[in-house]
């Protein structure tokens, strides 16, 4: 299978868990500005234009980062990256999937799309920084509470919304907000950065695209 990625991009949580999970990948660097991979125009291989994307064996493209990776978790039931179909426990993940791709994911984003351009990021300046502590900072002070006492979101086990949290929690960095403003979040952060797994994609990534550069 071929993941579709742009460095620190919300790919990275599929690439982490793909490397979490042990699964055989492939990458795919797509620059977001030229709309193209190796292979040519990005949008003949997925028609959104985003990332991620994560081409199958059989050829299907999977698109939406919590689709991707709950497909991922179901790869291999006996890691528990998602609880079995149809337990509460399977609910209440999908709860925190939906809520970070729509809370926080989200509103790191600006409505508008420039012309021409893949540039739906808030801008990395003063001004898109202080949208993001307007619009993210209350999301992640619930967060932060919600991990109170606990080491990944479903207690002591990390599951797959933990990572799509995480690229989040980079993003905040990159946009200067202070984690240590939330202890558990901190906490959590760190305890991330420790697993292999991440250091292994963050370390193949490489730097952060900048749709919209700093400065
Ligand atoms: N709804 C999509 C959004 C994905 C998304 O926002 N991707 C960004 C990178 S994090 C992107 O590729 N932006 C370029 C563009 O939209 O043209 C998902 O949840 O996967």
């Amino acid at each position: 299978m071929i993941l579709f990625y742009a460095a620190g991009a919300s790919s990275q949580a599929p690439h982490i868990l793909l490397r979490e999970a042990g699964l055989p990948f492939a990458l795919e660097r797509v620059d977001l500005a030229a709309h193209r991979w190796s292979g040519g125009e990005y949008r003949q291989v997925c028609s959104k234009g985003y990332v991620p994307a994560l081409r199958l064996d059989s050829g299907d493209l999977l698109t939406e980062c919590a689709v991707i990776l709950q497909w991922i978790a179901d790869q291999d039931p006996s890691r528990n990256f998602l609880p079995p179909v149809g337990s509460l426990a399977r609910y209440h993940a999908l709860a925190w999937l939906t809520f970070i791709a729509t809370e926080v994911h989200k509103t790191f984003i600006t409505p508008d799309r420039h012309d021409g351009v893949a540039a739906n990021f808030l801008a990395n300046t003063p001004d898109g920084q202080e949208q993001t502590r307007i619009r993210v900072s209350p999301r992640l002070a619930w967060v932060d509470r919600q991990l109170d006492g606990r080491r990944y979101l479903a207690g002591d086990h990390m599951t797959c919304p933990d990572v799509y949290l995480f690229t989040m929690l980079t993003w905040a960095l990159r946009h200067a907000l202070d984690l240590g403003t939330w202890p558990s979040l901190a906490a959590f952060y760190d305890r991330m950065m420790d697993r292999p797994a991440v250091a292994e994609t963050l370390e193949v990534e490489g730097a952060p695209h900048a749709l919209i550069a700093a400065d």
